[in-house]
Order: C-alpha cells, then structure tokens, then sequence
C-alpha cells in the first residue's frame, strides 16, 4: 500500500497520474477521505507554495501541481460529502469590476482550496453588491479581491467599503494582485494583502485564526 507521504510527493511534483492512483489506493485500503486530504495532498500543496514563494519553481509548476490535487479531490468530494466532513472555512474570491485577468485569482483559489478552504469563485469583473451577496449568503469567513489593473484598483477600494458598510463583523476582507501594495491594504481598510499564491495561504490561515 502505498503511504501519505507517497501522495505528497506526487502532488508536490504535478505528477497527477500518480496522484489519481495513490489516491485511489488509498481509499482502496480504507485510509479516511479527510485523512487523504489532510495529511497526504495538503502538505503536498503547502510544500509547493513555500517552493513558490522562494522562487524555485514558477506559475506553470503551480498550476500543474494543482491540477494534480484537482483530480485526486474529485475522487475524494463524494467521500468528504458521505463521511459529513465539511471545510472549516468558506473563502469568497473574484476580480474586482472592470478587471477580466482571472490567471492570479484561479491560482489563489486553487492553493485556498489545496489548503483546506471552501472557495466559492465568483469569476471576473465582479461587482460590489455581488460580493456582498455572496459573503452574506456563504456566511464568508474571508472575501478576497483580486485586481491586475491600476484602472480597477478604486473599484477595488469601493467594494472593501460597500463590505464595510455592510457591517460584516465575522468576514475579512483580504486583496492581492500585480498594483496591489501593504499600502494600499492599509489605505483602503483591508484585513490582509498576499503578493503571490503561496503567501496567500498563510494570510488566509492567519486571518481566520489558524496560525499566530
Ligand atoms: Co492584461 N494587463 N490587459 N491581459 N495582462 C496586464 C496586467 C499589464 C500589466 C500588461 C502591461 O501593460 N505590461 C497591463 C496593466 C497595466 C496597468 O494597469 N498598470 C494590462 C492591460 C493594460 C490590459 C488591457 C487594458 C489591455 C487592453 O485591452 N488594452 C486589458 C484589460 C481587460 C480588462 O481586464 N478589462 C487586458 C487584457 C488581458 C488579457 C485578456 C489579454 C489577458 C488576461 C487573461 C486572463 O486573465 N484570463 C491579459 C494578461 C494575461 C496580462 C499579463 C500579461 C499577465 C497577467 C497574469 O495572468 N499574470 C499582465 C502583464 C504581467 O503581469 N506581466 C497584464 C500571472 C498571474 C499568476 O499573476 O495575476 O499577478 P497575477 O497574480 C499573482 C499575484 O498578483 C497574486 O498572486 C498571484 C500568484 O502569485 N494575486 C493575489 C493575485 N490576486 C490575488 C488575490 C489575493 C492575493 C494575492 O488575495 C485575494
């Protein structure tokens, strides 16, 4: 049988097609759906984060390894779903209005899921009163904007104070993108910034309480 550790490797190198079959061997000898998550494909997709952030690998690389995750979670949903395990956290993302760049956010999202978040995406060119929505409706533990253009970054500014105004006490407003600084974080009253995929978990993480 092979062991978590296996999976982790597999996921960490992109390698989907062993990540499909150590997945399934897995379940097959009876190891727990949120287990296989946990501590086999998790770990895998912190290991590349951390590769990303030091800049050993590159977004290709992400992707690929995400991809793999991907495949291996569509196996194991079913069996999350059965067994009644449900993510702690629910995170809400989408490019602001104005913006139709959605490579960044798609890798955010991916890595959130990698790491154990309930993301629901609302796409690109996403308005205020839609991410307001979303958050009141998922009871959204995090809503996080994504904006490429310096032209969108007031309409980024705009929904960090429709969600304000709203008075969502229990959800974080975290933001990234290429123009996005601390700076600008700050200015506009978000909770937390990421500059790339890898961080962006550990700000989530941070965020919602699970690290210091
Ligand atoms: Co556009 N584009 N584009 N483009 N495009 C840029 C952003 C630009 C810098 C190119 C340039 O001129 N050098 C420039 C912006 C200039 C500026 O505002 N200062 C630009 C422009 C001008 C435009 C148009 C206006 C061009 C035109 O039509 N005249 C137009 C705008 C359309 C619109 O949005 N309304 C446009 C269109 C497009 C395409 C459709 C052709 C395509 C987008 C395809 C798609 O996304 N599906 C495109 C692309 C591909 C780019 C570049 C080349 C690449 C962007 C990308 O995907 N990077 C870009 C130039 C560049 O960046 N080199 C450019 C890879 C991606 C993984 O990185 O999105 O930065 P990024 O995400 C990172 C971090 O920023 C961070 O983590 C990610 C992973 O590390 N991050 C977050 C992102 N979101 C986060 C959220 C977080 C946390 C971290 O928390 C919530």
């Amino acid at each position: 049988m092979p062991l978590l550790t296996d999976l982790t490797a597999a996921v960490a190198a992109g390698k989907r097609t062993d990540t499909v079959r150590i997945t399934q061997e897995l379940i097959a000898a009876g190891t727990g759906p949120g287990i296989i998550v946990e501590q086999g494909l998790v770990p895998g997709m912190a290991i590349v984060g951390e590769q990303f952030k030091r800049n050993e690998i590159f977004v290709p690389e992400m992707l690929v390894a995400a991809r793999a995750m991907k495949e291996a979670l569509k196996l194991l949903e079913p069996l999350l779903a059965a067994a009644g395990i449900k993510p702690k956290y629910t995170v809400i993302v989408g490019t602001v209005q104005g913006d139709l760049h959605d490579i960044g956010k798609n890798l955010i999202s991916m890595m959130w899921r990698g790491a154990g978040f309930a993301v629901v995406d609302l796409g690109t060119n996403v308005s205020p009163e839609k991410y307001l929505a979303a958050a009141l409706e998922h009871k959204a533990h995090i809503v996080g904007l994504s904006a490429l253009l310096t032209t969108t970054m007031p309409a980024m500014k705009e929904t960090v104070r429709i969600l304000r105004a709203a008075g969502l006490t229990n959800t974080k407003i975290m933001i990234g993108g290429a123009p996005i600084t601390q700076a600008f974080a700050d200015d506009i009253g978000a909770d937390g910034y990421a500059a790339d995929a890898g961080t962006a978990v550990d700000v989530a993480k941070k965020l919602v309480g699970e690290t210091a």
